[in-house]
């Protein structure tokens, strides 16, 4: 049989469909170009407060979004301040400067250069900081599965203060209401797929955790020890082996889990008060680690 050559306008439509759609590929691979700076009142059971977050629309869902960049490159995203108030941002990488987002209005901000690792990227004015504006960055991650844990604490009055303009005594005695995990505390944690360490036999996997509260947090694994493989606050902890992990107000970090046996683990606090919600046991930061066979 006799292969006829593909006509010229033929080839020509294929190339303009190729082109599109790696057009459509790498502007899907550069995810997070936008983020909103959202605030309302959000519930934690009986408690009201109310809330800052960055949200990958201008809708409100309480989350704050994940920005995922390639190592060691600058690059930039595009805030737009909701608010009625300026907000000032700001990140944990070396080399960060700060940015002013005035309110309702968009602001393109520079990311720096950053190593493979994870970062917090944050509203560092008092208002943005107490409501809980603030996220991870990822980088250098790409075919590693990747699950994050942003951990933070919180006082249902002090975010309603902050809300009101009421300037915050951070001297005072400090005793959250709250433990979250990505903005969930448990049991809602389990329904999280971020959260929720579900993988198989055998499987590596990584964690980003970032600490957003304003107290120290230790998460302690059942099962399991992990392999410290990126900290911005104790850069020489990393390749330590340890199944407890403490995370320092500020810092965030990247550790490594090698599944090697099946079964459900948690992952707690190791802080009494943080597996708590609004003082009842179990809830706060918990979570599991789930090996399938
Ligand atoms: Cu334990």
């Amino acid at each position: 049989m006799k292969l006829r050559p593909i006509p010229s306008y033929l080839a020509s439509m294929m190339r303009i469909l190729l082109f599109a759609g790696l057009l459509f590929y790498s502007s899907a691979a550069v995810a997070q170009d936008s983020l909103w700076v959202v605030t309302e009142a959000w519930f934690q059971g009986e408690d009201s407060l109310m809330g800052t977050r960055f949200e990958l629309t201008p809708e409100w869902t309480g989350h704050n979004a994940v920005i995922d960049r390639a190592e060691d490159q600058i690059s930039s995203i595009v805030l737009i301040n909701t608010d009625t108030v300026d907000h000032v941002f700001s990140t944990n990488a070396p080399e960060t400067e700060d940015t002013i987002l005035e309110a309702g209005t968009s602001t393109n901000v520079a990311l720096p250069a950053m190593p493979q690792g994870s970062f917090r990227y944050f509203l560092s004015d008092e208002r943005g900081k107490v409501l809980g504006g603030s996220g991870m960055i990822r980088t250098g991650w790409t075919d590693e599965t990747l699950f994050y844990w942003n951990l933070s604490d919180w006082d249902p009055i002090r975010t309603l203060d902050a809300a009101a303009g009421i300037p915050i005594d951070f001297d005072a005695p400090y005793v959250p209401r709250f433990f979250t995990v990505n903005e969930e505390s448990y049991p809602s944690t389990a329904d999280d797929p971020n959260a929720l360490v579900a993988v198989s036999l055998g499987d590596t996997s990584f964690i980003a955790i970032a600490n957003h509260g304003f107290m120290d947090h230790v998460l302690h694994f059942h099962g399991f020890h992990v392999i410290m493989v990126s900290s911005t606050g104790y850069p020489e902890r990393v390749g330590w082996n340890k199944d407890t992990v403490p995370i320092r107000r500020g810092e965030s970090l990247t550790v490594r889990l090698i599944a090697y046996q099946e079964g459900m683990y948690p992952v707690h606090n190791h802080n009494l008060i943080a597996v708590t919600n609004a003082g009842f046991y179990p809830g706060g930061m918990i979570t599991t680690i789930h090996v399938m066979p």
